[in-house]
């Protein structure tokens, strides 16, 4: 059979290409197309060999109903019309029947569908592994972790109304039969600045006004809450209501998810009471303009946190009137003037926030841990916060853009750079596919930026996000991937027009311009003693393990690493963890700038296709092999038919009808090459592209032999 054949058969009842693999002639503008096309229909799945492209269709299509469970249940990757289904499908049958740990890598930049499509394959996952009481009840559970976090996590932002604000890594574990026994959920640095203050257009997080609207007057009035969100100085008015958010109703899933996940009624109020004490902590204001003394604040307010939290109130007032030093073993008291006052209540509120989320995630771990310990298998769900420039750039999107940094040095390094090198140790003939390799900014950020900040942060004497600028100016200088006003690279020319306390980094998604102001401070990340101590002595028995740090026999603990540090660690594991996985991926596509459906702009998809390397990615996966397999593994499965390898075989397959002994011959031979070649190449590399193509046709008509099969 003609390539032209096999084409033209698997484009009978298929939008466009479905494999980008198969598109002739491959050039950026028919890639393009070929997705505009497939958009166009609603088709918004699209393969690279076995990598998934996702485009967002901000409407609701009705192509994940239970029938389309049960249609890409248990059936090969090729067989069906692309779905982010066929990858999950495929990913939890190769962890079930192959033992292989898999995860699943979504990427993409904000608002392009990262958190969907994780929620879609955890849901898949959910609905075609085991059944039983016990088993559904953790399924339940794993499911329900989602609304809660993305309750307390997730915001709207200008680039998405539901934009995850923290990173999320989710094992699922299973038993040797493929049923879930239960998780892990890692959370990475949430955007806490976001407590306190929203860009314009945005939202607090949305547990806030999820409260205010849902809660009944009862818990209100227990919360010492008011209804009206303009009432809250930390909520933003202006974009307070979303047009696709209920909040209201949005509130009462959070609390049914609550208690499936087995929060009980006391920890559920616990964490409310928090949430109100933030939202409350926006309205203390100092009636002094200068210097702030005791009892000079809003009263009301901070005697309800006090109520709420079980503080006395003249600890939470001296707290946030005064701050003292410990020099030389003798403790001094300075007062605070207002600018400090404010910045402690700040301070507090944003630490009082995050230690709450980060204490959630360890609660649901609680209920979702596996209790007993045996050999288990494990999928692994990655859906962090996608690359995203924003008007203004701060330390938060440094860090959100640095990962995503990571996470596409993964993608180069498995499917481009690894997927060559083993052709050539393979002693395959390989002409060599360029592509840009960011490895050189994930060094600059790490090596350069992180550290030097870490430096400046743990330096004695006065330091500033100016001598930070400075100092980076300088080691920074003629690095490719680094520009500020005071520093020029090779490549770019010199712009006056940068600002002077903003530095410009070329990430492999775009040019980001940072403004240093604030970076020394969210690394540092340090909360004045004083506050912590007020927490500590809380009767409220969930804030005081918040704050650990407060208990005086702990005084004297080193200073805990800065923000990033520890975010650069925890990612740093986090790729380890990776690698030992077999990678499956969802590279996600957003269609144009309005959150809108049926828009699909040209130029913004180009860009992505551009910057996630997804050319490169399909020429080479056409230059490659497509599939692959250890000898031993396959010599096993496919021994019984040719005589060298199996001494009952009783010669060809005569009673099968021609294309499909014809087929089977065709593995014969294959088989008989192998079990010549064992031992020659540690690799089997079996089928190029076109045969792949003759195999998945023949399925089609046959319903028979595919690739899998291998
Ligand atoms: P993100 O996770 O990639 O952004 P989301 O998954 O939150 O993006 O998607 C943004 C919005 O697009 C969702 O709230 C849906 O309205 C819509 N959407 C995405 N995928 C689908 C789909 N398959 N079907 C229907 N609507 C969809 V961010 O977290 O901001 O990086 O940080
Ligand atoms: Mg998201």
């Amino acid at each position: 059979m003609s390539k032209s054949e096999v084409k033209t058969s698997l484009l009978d009842n298929m939008i466009g290409v479905g494999d980008m693999v198969l598109l002739e002639p491959l050039s950026e503008n028919s890639f393009i197309q070929n997705l505009k096309n497939r958009f166009d229909h609603d088709e918004i799945y699209t393969y690279i060999g076995t990598v998934v492209i996702s485009i967002n269709p901000y409407q609701s299509l009705p192509i994940y109903t239970a029938d389309k469970v049960e249609e890409y249940r248990n059936r090969n990757f090729y067989e069906l019309n692309p779905h982010i289904y066929a990858l999950a499908d495929e990913a939890y049958r190769s962890l079930r029947d192959q033992d292989k740990d898999q995860c699943i890598l979504i990427t993409g930049e904000s608002g392009a569908g990262k958190t969907e499509a994780s929620k879609l394959v955890m849901s898949y996952v959910a609905a075609v592994c085991g059944k039983g009481q016990e088993v559904n009840k953790v399924k339940e559970q794993l499911l329900q972790s989602n609304p809660v976090l993305e309750a307390f996590g997730n915001a709207k932002t200008v680039r998405n109304d539901n934009s995850s604000r923290f990173g999320k890594y989710m094992d699922i574990e299973f038993d040797f039969k493929g049923d879930p026994l239960g998780g892990v959920i890692s959370n990475y640095l949430l955007e806490k600045s976001r407590v306190v203050k929203q860009p314009r257009g945005e939202r607090n997080f949305h547990i806030f006004y999820q409260l205010l609207s849902g809660a009944s007057d009862d818990l209100l009035k227990r919360l010492k809450l008011e209804r009206d969100v303009s009432k809250y100085n930390y909520l933003s008015l202006d974009s307070a209501v979303v047009s696709d958010l209920d909040d209201g109703a949005n509130f009462r899933i959070i609390m049914d998810a609550m208690k499936t996940v087995c929060f009980m009624d006391n920890e559920v109020q616990s964490v409310l009471e928090l949430v109100a004490a933030v939202m409350k902590l926006g309205n203390i204001e100092s009636i002094d303009e200068i210097i702030v003394l005791v009892g000079s604040f809003y009263w009301t307010d901070l005697k309800e946190i006090c109520e709420l939290l079980g503080i006395e109130q003249i600890v939470l007032e001296r707290a946030f009137s005064s701050r003292t030093l410990e020099a030389k073993q003798e403790k001094v008291s300075t007062t605070l003037n207002v600018a400090q006052a404010y910045y402690a209540r700040d301070a507090l509120a944003k630490n009082l926030y995050s230690r709450l989320f980060s204490w959630l995630v360890t609660r649901i771990n609680e209920s979702i841990k596996v209790h007993w310990l045996f050999s288990k298998k494990v999928m692994g769900v990655l859906d962090i916060y996608g690359f995203e420039i924003f008007e203004n750039n701060s330390f938060e999107q440094f860090i959100i853009n640095y990962c995503n940094e990571k996470l596409q040095q993964i993608f180069i390094d498995l499917t481009l750079h690894e997927e060559q090198e083993e052709y050539i140790r393979e002693g395959i003939e390989w002409k060599n596919i360029e592509y840009f390799n960011n490895a050189v900014i994930c060094d600059l950020i790490e090596n350069g930026i992180l550290a030097m900040l870490d430096d400046e942060c743990l330096r004695p004497g006065t330091v500033t996000d100016e001598t930070f600028l400075d100092k980076l100016n300088t080691v920074c200088a003629g690095h490719h991937h680094f520009e500020s006003r005071h520093c020029t690279n090779s490549q770019f020319l010199t712009d006056h027009t940068l600002p002077h306390n903003c530095f410009r980094i070329q990430h492999y998604a775009g040019k980001v311009l940072y403004c240093v102001e604030g970076f020394v401070d969210k690394n540092n990340d340090l909360l004045y003693r004083d506050l912590s101590q007020a927490m500590y002595k809380a009767r409220h028995p969930l804030i005081k393990l918040l704050f650990p740090e407060g208990d005086p026999s702990k005084m004297n603990l080193k200073r805990p690493p800065t923000a990033g540090f520890q975010f650069r660690a925890s990612v740093g594991t986090l790729m380890k963890n990776l690698q030992t996985k077999n990678p499956n991926y969802i590279r996600c596509i957003k269609p144009n700038d309005k959150k809108a459906a049926r828009i699909f702009t040209e130029t913004l998809v180009r860009h992505q296709v551009r910057y996630l390397g997804l050319m490169e990615n399909v020429r080479v996966r056409r230059a490659g092999y497509a599939f692959r397999q250890l000898y031993k593994p396959c010599l096993e499965r496919y021994k019984m038919l040719c005589q060298q390898t199996w001494p009952h075989w009783r010669g060809p397959l005569f009673a099968l009808e021609k294309k499909r002994r014809e087929c089977l011959e065709v593995l014969a031979a294959v088989i008989q090459k192998i079990y010549r070649g064992w031992k020659q190449r540690k690799h089997f590399l079996l089928m190029k592209k076109s045969q792949v193509v003759v195999a998945a046709w023949y399925h089609e008509q046959h319903n028979e032999l595919t690739t899998s099969h291998f």
